[in-house]
C-alpha cells in the first residue's frame, strides 16, 4: 500500500470509532430483499445518541414502537410520514408498522449493550400470535442482537 492509501485507512478507522452521533437510515418497504412489508433493513445496530430516520418509501407504513428498554421513550410515527427517533438509552428496541402487524411488519434495533434482551424476547414470544405471516422474521432480527 502506498503511504497515501495508509493515511487514508487510518483517517477512516479515526472518523468511525469518533464518538459523533450518527443518523441510520430504515426504509418502510411493500417490497424489500427480505419478503413483503417489511424494514429494511430490519435489524439495526447503533450506539447510544445515535438517531433512526424511519423514511416512508412506500406508502401506507408508520414506525411505532412495541417495546422499548426501562426508561427509554417510546415512539408512535404517523402513517406515510417520516419520523426520526434518537436512542438515548441503551438496550433492545422492538417497534411495528400498525397496518401490518399481522405480516410480522417488525423491527429490532440495539443500542449499545442488549441489557434487556430477556425481556425483549420475552415481549416478542407473546407478539409473535398476532404475525400470520413471516412468524420467524422478528425472532430472526432479535438472533443477531450480540
Ligand atoms: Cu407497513
Amino acid at each position: 500500500m502506498k503511504i497515501k492509501q495508509q493515511l487514508a485507512v487510518v483517517l477512516m478507522t479515526l472518523m468511525s470509532t469518533a464518538t459523533f452521533a450518527e443518523e441510520h437510515i430504515v426504509e418502510m418497504l411493500n417490497n424489500g430483499d427480505d419478503g413483503m412489508m417489511i424494514f429494511e433493513p430490519g435489524f439495526l445496530k447503533v450506539e447510544k445518541g445515535d438517531t433512526v430516520k424511519f423514511l416512508s418509501t412506500d406508502m401506507g407504513h408508520n414506525s411505532v414502537s412495541s417495546y422499548v428498554p426501562e426508561g427509554a421513550a417510546a415512539w408512535n410515527g404517523a402513517l406515510n410520514e417520516e419520523i426520526v427517533v434518537t436512542m438515548d438509552q441503551e438496550g433492545v428496541y422492538i417497534y411495528q408498522c400498525t397496518p401490518h402487524i399481522a405480516l410480522a411488519m417488525m423491527g429490532v434495533i440495539q443500542v449499545g449493550n442488549p441489557t434487556n434482551i430477556d425481556a425483549a424476547n420475552s415481549a416478542a414470544k407473546e407478539m409473535k400470535s398476532k404475525f400470520m405471516m413471516s412468524q420467524e422474521r422478528l425472532e430472526g432480527y432479535l438472533a443477531q442482537v450480540k
